[in-house]
């Protein structure tokens, strides 16, 4: 069966077809998805517009049902979607489940949203005038999502661009057409009229491109990397349209001395690995004082070697496959640069499995500092590294000395370092003795530097992007 796109309330075939391959098992095809061409972009984007003044002036009761729908079926399906997801990426069957119910959850809370959109009233200071402050829909909205988590981004952006009242058309990334496909049908059946919401899978030259160009397209929310993002914030902005970026991250963990061994090992293990290190906001930089490097260092590497890499449907593994042949090449180039620029590296090799998939050990480099490219630029796969530190100032200096600032974190027992790093780390989020990855989905989302651009997503902060404000003066 080929799985369609879904423009103007219809499924349509593409221009080309794009198998979906196993990561874990790349002789398998998870499925086939229409690719759209540039014209076909167009019709979404037209029908979005058309569709545009009805569901703007709709009542908010009705986008609170139709979200409330496509939450409930989500958490509903958790397990099968979930399957399904790791089927296609390759993060473990309970990462992929909980992406599931947290993309469910972010539905359920952007329903409520829904209900809840505030405006100010002010005093003027010219007297017998009133000021209102309302907002509104933006209009035509274009989402581009990536790999890594294909139903919780795209659940991130839909929901809210629905919530507040926006038309969509949503281009998923080609490695993982499945997740965004089931999620356009359970949006397709949650009563939203025709032209709403449209799923346009295809190549981002065509189907991207139409997108960022075409003028009835207001806004465009992106997740990806920082070349790609600003590329495409180069064009919207020539062309005055709003843009959102969520980009990479070189996300620093700083271990003090003082800090509680399990619990920064727990953290870094996580944050590191987890997700097979493919997050924005991995921790790939552990600065670590010399005080408990050594046994920092140790543990690390024996909790590494104890981690379970294979099938993300065996619910023994712990870390999936890298999502395809590039990444892995990627990632084992990044180690060899390492090495040639004098870093130690406990694992990094490939892995065979039962099945023919992109298996790799994570990789911890150690004697490492902060100028090398592998703590400059982000690798995106299982890969980590060790860079020691004398004290908590140098500590701080090493982590903020990056081109990037999404996420940030310190172990420590210390109240006195855990207050003063939440103040001076230049990361958009900062976590005391947790992972810099694994976010709640009801607060604000978003990073500095060159990791992100223009408002926050998610919570009530993602109203900024999504809503236009306008302000009213009235003489009675
Ligand atoms: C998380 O860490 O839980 O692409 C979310 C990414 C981010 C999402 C991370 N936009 O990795």
């Amino acid at each position: 069966m080929l799985h369609q796109n879904f423009i103007a309330g219809e499924w349509l075939d593409g221009a080309a077809v794009n198998a979906d391959i196993n990561p874990a098992n790349i002789a398998e095809t998870v499925g086939e998805y229409a690719r759209a061409d540039a014209a076909q972009a167009e019709q979404a984007i037209e029908a979005a517009a058309a569709a545009f003044p009805a569901w703007s002036a709709a009542s908010p009761e009705l986008r609170f049902d139709c979200l409330d729908r496509v939450a409930t079926e989500l958490l509903a399906r958790s397990a099968e979607l979930g399957r399904l997801l790791a089927r296609e990426e390759g993060k473990t069957l309970v990462e992929a489940t909980g992406e599931v119910i947290r993309a469910g959850r972010v539905f359920k809370y952007f329903a409520g949203e829904a209900l809840r959109v505030t405006g100010d009233r002010l005093a003027s200071v010219r007297p017998g005038v009133d000021v209102e402050i309302t907002r509104e829909p933006e209009g035509v909205i274009g989402l581009i999502t990536p790999w890594n988590f294909p139903i919780a981004i795209p659940a991130w952006k839909i929901a809210p661009a629905l919530a507040f009242g926006n038309t969509v058309v949503f281009k998923p990334a080609d490695l993982v057409p499945g997740s965004a496909w089931a999620l356009a049908e359970i949006l397709s059946r949650s009563g939203l009229p025709a032209g709403v919401f449209n799923l346009v899978s295809g190549p981002g030259s065509k189907v991207g491109q139409a997108i960022v160009s075409s003028r009835h397209v207001r806004a465009v929310s992106f997740t990806g990397s920082t070349d790609v993002g600003r590329r495409l914030a180069g064009d919207l902005v020539a062309r005055g349209a709003k843009v959102q970026l969520e980009m990479g991250g070189k996300n620093p963990l700083v271990v003090l001395d003082d800090a509680d061994l399990a619990v920064a090992v727990d953290a870094a293990i996580n944050g590191a690995f987890f997700s097979t290190g493919q997050r924005c906001t991995a921790s790939s930089r552990l600065i670590v004082q010399e005080g408990i490097h050594d046994r920092f260092v140790t543990a690390m590497r024996e909790r590494m070697a104890a981690l379970k890499v294979g099938d993300p449907l065996d619910p023994a593994t712990e870390i999936g496959p890298v999502v395809d042949e590039s990444q892995l090449r990627q990632n084992c180039d990044y180690v060899e640069i390492a090495r040639k620029e004098g870093a130690a590296i406990a694992g990094g090799e490939l892995l065979e499995r039962e099945t023919k998939g992109h298996f790799m050990a994570p990789a911890l480099l150690t004697d490492t500092h902060n100028a090398m490219r592998v703590n400059r630029e982000e690798i995106f796969g299982p890969v980590a590294s060790v860079i020691r530190v004398k004290d908590y100032d140098e500590a701080l200096a090493v982590a903020n000395d990056t081109d990037f600032g999404l996420s940030s974190g310190i172990c420590t027992t210390s109240l006195k370092f855990a207050s003063d790093f939440k103040k001076k780390s230049s990361a958009g989020m900062v976590m005391v003795n947790l992972a810099t990855a694994g976010v709640d989905y009801h607060t604000p989302f978003g990073g500095r530097k060159g990791s992100s651009y223009g408002p926050r997503e998610q919570g009530a902060y993602a109203r900024e992007f999504y809503t236009a404000v306008k302000t009213a003066y009235t003489r009675p």
